[in-house]
């Protein structure tokens, strides 16, 4: 049977299960990163699991998210990131050396690999044809200590390129129209597999930044073969002995197809405030807009920051405009500067700042009240810049250029000739520390704001929840668990995190949910998308919730809420959703036993009337569930 290249890397690193679409899998990873604002929570969980060594290929823990240092927690999570990195065997990469997805692409990535992230965007790496995943720190812990990673057996989604991206269209185009097409919960279940003629013209670099933004589909990885470019693209790097050519067999099938065209493509724009609210640029020039970000991870790369310099080359931004650029790394800043970009994105008025998140998680460079920003990010979810009532436009560098020198949203096609972008210079200043041997002396640095993690108690035999909030749709772990330069810094103290719960939606949820423990919440579908960031399940869990209850969940969260003992159910009749509400009690007897025992269909009982729901878990999760979370049953296995 001739397969695709999805089904490769899955059967090359199949530890457990057969590889169907929906049955539960367990993946060989060969390769994790984890970064600040998650990193700190998995280097915990690693600590807890008692070993002296990662056992993987590579392990790296950058830090990129948490870099204002307002008062000494972000510094001390550094300095504590760095020691765990000296004493565990991990690659360190410290503050200011760049974004987490875009130096793993540089340095670390290789076709055919498995990745495993504790961030959502870590399907970037399928830019190099990895199999390259988001999962929450504990899981990304676990296979850190060399256990496999457990996950649902993805379905392949087919994109087949054709034709040749016209000027001034570039990936962040092609994602969009994507997304366009599916919306943000399009992608769940899928790998998204990339092949066609139209594949072999982008770059490794375009590829990664459209792996990137699947994120924001919720599939589970995107991919995109090894051939001559990422030869290119390797060899750049001074990495040219991993490269091997990978593809799908001749004839390979796939579940579903999608075909872009991508002559056909124009520069499009995602509205305020979902990724998937996409419209050409061109039907949207009425939007003044102030302030223009390039960067990010899907967005600051070497291409991405030249295309803005060529573009403003000779010319200034609009009046009242501010741009701020944000290097992916600092291999991007430097070889833009040596291809004389840095001049020219000075000489235009831009304002260069350091490589990391920066705005896109909220820290700093929060729009003003009441305008509107438009960025290379892959994420606008209400609120996460950091300005209440935000109006964030996403786009590529083409479109944030004419917009800054415009003052509003612009189509570049109407600056003329495209200038090309010049092969990245030779310069690879990176600050990466590699792994020490003889790491067991070394001692970690705690600083006074990391909190031991807590104890989680087993699943009792009956619940009874009380309901202390409903929310509609597509709700996002930002909404969850913000974000931003306030709480951020709480990332390793979940006691002080978990007061800011819900805290947009509800600022009062911290408190009702400790009284009214255990507690549940009641959700729409596609419900947790977004983030990797466990946090969205550990501090709910840490105040009280042991039940979520939703029309469906996004991958990750749910595999997060199962790992620290939410049990996820999903309505049998959505229609349900309609008369639930707060303050109602959900009683569950038996709970416990019917999980044990493999019951998908269970049913509550909500002020007298039945309510049906499903529990889609392995029996893996069940155990986990029962257990309390995954540490516990971990700790009670050793
Ligand atoms: C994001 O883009 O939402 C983040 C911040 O990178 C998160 C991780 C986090 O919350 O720490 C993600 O994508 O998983
Ligand atoms: Fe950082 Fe933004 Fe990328 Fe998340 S999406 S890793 S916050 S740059």
């Amino acid at each position: 049977m001739p397969q695709n290249l999805a089904q490769k890397i899955i059967a090359a690193h199949l530890r457990e299960g057969v590889a169907q679409p929906g049955s539960e899998i367990a993946l060989a990873i060969d390769q994790t990163l984890t970064q600040d604002a998650t990193g700190t929570l998995a280097a915990l969980e690693f600590e807890a699991l008692g070993l002296s060594r990662v056992r993987t290929e590579v392990s790296v823990s950058y830090v990129d998210h948490n870099l204002l240092q307002t008062d000494f927690k972000n510094p001390d999570d550094h300095r504590f990131l760095r020691s765990m990195a000296a004493r565990y065997g991990l690659w360190y990469s410290p503050p200011g050396n760049g974004i987490c997805h875009q130096l793993h692409l540089l340095n670390f990535g290789r076709p055919g690999a498995t990745l495993l992230g504790s961030d959502s965007h870590t399907p970037h790496g399928g830019g190099l044809a990895m199999l390259a995943m988001g999962a929450g720190g504990l899981d990304v812990a676990a296979a850190m200590a060399g256990y496999p990673f457990f996950l649902s057996c993805p379905a392949v989604l087919g994109v087949r390129l054709i034709g040749q991206l016209s000027p001034w269209v570039g990936p962040k185009d092609i994602i969009l129209e994507l997304l366009r097409r599916l919306s943000v919960k399009g992608g769940l279940g899928y790998v998204l597999e990339y092949f066609g003629p139209g594949v072999e013209g982008l770059s490794v670099t375009q590829r990664a930044a459209i792996c990137n933004m699947g994120a924001e589909l919720g599939a589970t990885a995107s991919l995109f073969p090894s051939d001559g470019q990422t030869r290119a693209f390797l060899e750049a790097q001074g990495r040219g002995q991993v490269w091997l050519p990978l593809a799908a067999d001749a004839g390979a099938a796939y579940d579903r197809v999608e075909e872009i065209d991508l002559t056909g493509l124009e520069p499009l724009v995602a509205c305020p405030s979902s990724p998937d609210k996409v419209r050409p640029v061109a039907e949207l020039k009425d939007v003044a807009v102030e302030q223009v970000i390039v960067g990010s991870c899907g967005g600051g790369a070497y291409e991405d920051l030249m295309t803005l310099a060529l573009a403003l080359k000779g010319r200034k931004l609009a009046p009242g405009v501010n741009l701020y650029v944000n290097p992916g790394s600092r291999q991007a800043l430097a070889q833009a500067a040596a291809a004389s970009g840095l001049m020219l994105l000075l000489e235009a008025g831009a304002s260069i700042f350091q490589s990391g998140c920066l705005g896109c998680i909220g820290m700093s460079q929060a729009p003003a009240t009441g305008t509107a920003s438009l960025r290379t990010f892959p994420r606008n979810f209400p609120g996460r810049s950091g300005t209440k009532g935000d109006a964030v436009y996403l786009c590529g560098p083409e479109v944030a250029a004419a917009t800054a020198l415009a003052g509003h949203l612009a189509d570049p096609r109407e600056l003329g000739p495209q200038a090309a972008v010049p092969p990245a210079p030779p310069v690879r200043p990176e600050a990466l520390v590699p792994p020490v041997a003889g790491g067991a002396g070394v001692e970690i640095l705690r600083g006074p704001n990391i909190a031991p993690f807590p104890q989680l108690a087993a699943l009792t035999e009956d619940v009874a929840c009380t309901v202390v909030l409903k929310v509609g749709d597509n709700i996002t772990t930002d909404h969850i668990m913000p974000a931003g330069s306030q709480i951020l810094p709480l990332r390793s103290n979940v006691p002080a995190i978990s007061r800011h719960v819900f805290a947009a939606l509800d600022p009062e949820f911290a408190g009702k949910a400790q009284q009214s423990a255990p507690a549940a919440v009641v959700g729409g579908e596609n419900y947790g998308q977004g983030s990797s960031r466990e946090h969205a399940a550990l501090a709910p869990r840490y105040l009280g919730v042991q039940v979520k209850i939703a029309k469906s969940f996004a991958r990750i969260h749910k595999a997060n809420l199962v790992n620290f003992g939410i049990v996820p159910l999903v309505l049998a009749d959505p229609a349900d959703y309609d008369w639930l509400e707060a303050g109602q009690v959900v009683e569950l007897k038996g709970l416990r036993q019917a999980i044990l025992e493999g019951e998908e269909r269970l049913t509550a009982t909500v002020q007298g009337r039945a309510l049906p729901l499903i529990l889609k878990a392995s029996q893996r999760d069940r155990q986990i569930l029962a257990a309390g979370g995954l540490l516990n049953l971990i700790r009670s296995s050793l």
